[in-house]
């Protein structure tokens, strides 16, 4: 079976409907024909400030939501990164094989770094994407079930992965990104030209999960449309009401253009009073479901044990492979 794995920080108290629909439904998906790993990166999330009880809480978090949102343990390895210690000692190897441009080319860095003053921005947020790489080449996975945001880093971890190769000889499997065209990019419900982001969208651009469902139907009515009638799909010219449509579509199962047929000669309140129902019949149970796996941690430390103990034999294995290669001397 073909290999993925895929990663979602902790970083927010709850994922967005971007997180859910540009990556985490394909990971329930594929976890089904594909061996997958799925894990939430706590090393990622310390790059910027943060406050270690939260930090503790939201990974907790993280994985109940995971599992609420269709991960099956006995079907796909769920586990923390900070428990795979082989991920750290990977990523210090791709570093010297990484160019200093090559790693200040990446955008991601470029955005999150702009936020900050400059003494703030870390070194370790600089080599994020290093260690992402080290994330996807510890599991030999063929495929990374990611949003379009994360292209540009699946990009590096390929070229890494085909220098550690020529190099040292074939060791490392080379990646493909896999992203769906349709909900690759979900935008910010108040900025429809940005992605919805955990960090960068004001609260009223983003649909959280375990939002109460009053609290998201407020904010699909005051998303940002604009000042035509017309219910259509128009990226270019209509982001608002064709991210709508997105969303809508993801979640109902009707196509684009059923959607456009349905709401011919309709009003945009029409399509936000709808959306909002779909989006609450979708999350209204989730919430309930996240707390019972929070009211049982015994249950959810044997689900990340059991995930930390596969997700070790994988990385060990290609670690060791990995210094076998550049020479360094075995323990003894
Ligand atoms: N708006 C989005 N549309 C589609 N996919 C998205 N993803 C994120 N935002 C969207 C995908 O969700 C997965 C997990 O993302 P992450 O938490 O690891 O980090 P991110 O990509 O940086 O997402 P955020 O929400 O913007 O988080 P912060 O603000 O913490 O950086 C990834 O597969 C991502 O592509």
């Amino acid at each position: 079976r073909p290999r993925v794995l895929s990663g979602i920080q902790p970083t927010a108290d709850s994922f967005h409907l971007g997180n859910y629909l540009g990556a985490v439904r394909q990971w329930v998906a594929l976890q089904d024909d594909h061996d997958a790993f799925y894990f939430v990166p706590d090393l990622h999330a310390i790059t910027v400030e943060h406050d270690p009880k939260t930090l503790a809480a939201r990974t907790r978090n993280g994985v109940a939501q995971l599992l609420a949102l269709g991960l099956d343990p006995d079907r796909c390895t769920v586990f923390v990164q900070s428990h795979v210690p082989e991920h750290a000692r990977l990523e210090w190897v791709l570093g010297c094989l990484t160019g200093f441009g090559e790693a200040s080319r990446m955008t991601q860095f470029k955005d999150k770094a702009a936020k900050q003053t400059a003494d703030r921005a870390t070194v370790g947020l600089f080599t994020y994407p290093i260690l992402q790489a080290a994330d996807i080449l510890l599991y030999n996975a063929d495929r990374v079930p990611v949003g379009e945001d994360q292209r540009q880093h699946v990009e590096l971890t390929r070229d890494l992965a085909q220098r550690f190769n020529s190099r040292f000889g074939r060791t490392l499997v080379v990646p493909e990104p896999y992203i769906l065209a349709g909900t690759a990019k979900i935008q910010d419900l108040q900025d429809p030209s940005a992605k919805m982001s955990k960090s960068n969208s004001s609260p009223g651009g983003i649909v959280n999960l375990l939002d109460d469902p009053k609290v998201s139907a407020k904010k699909i009515r005051s998303a940002v449309t604009d000042a035509e009638r017309e219910i259509r799909y128009d990226p270019e010219n209509k982001a608002g009401i064709s991210n709508l449509l997105t969303i809508h579509s993801a979640l109902s199962g009707r196509t684009i253009a059923e959607l456009e047929g349905d709401y011919a000669g309709k009003g945009y309140g029409d399509l936000k009073k709808d959306l909002a129902e779909i989006v609450a019949d979708f999350t209204a149970p989730l919430a309930e479901r996240v707390q019972g796996y929070l009211d049982d941690p015994a249950e959810l430390d044997r689900v990340l044990a059991r995930g930390a103990t596969r997700a070790r034999e994988v990385a060990g294995a290609t670690l060791a492979a990995v210094h076998d290669k550049i020479g360094f001397l075995p323990p003894t």
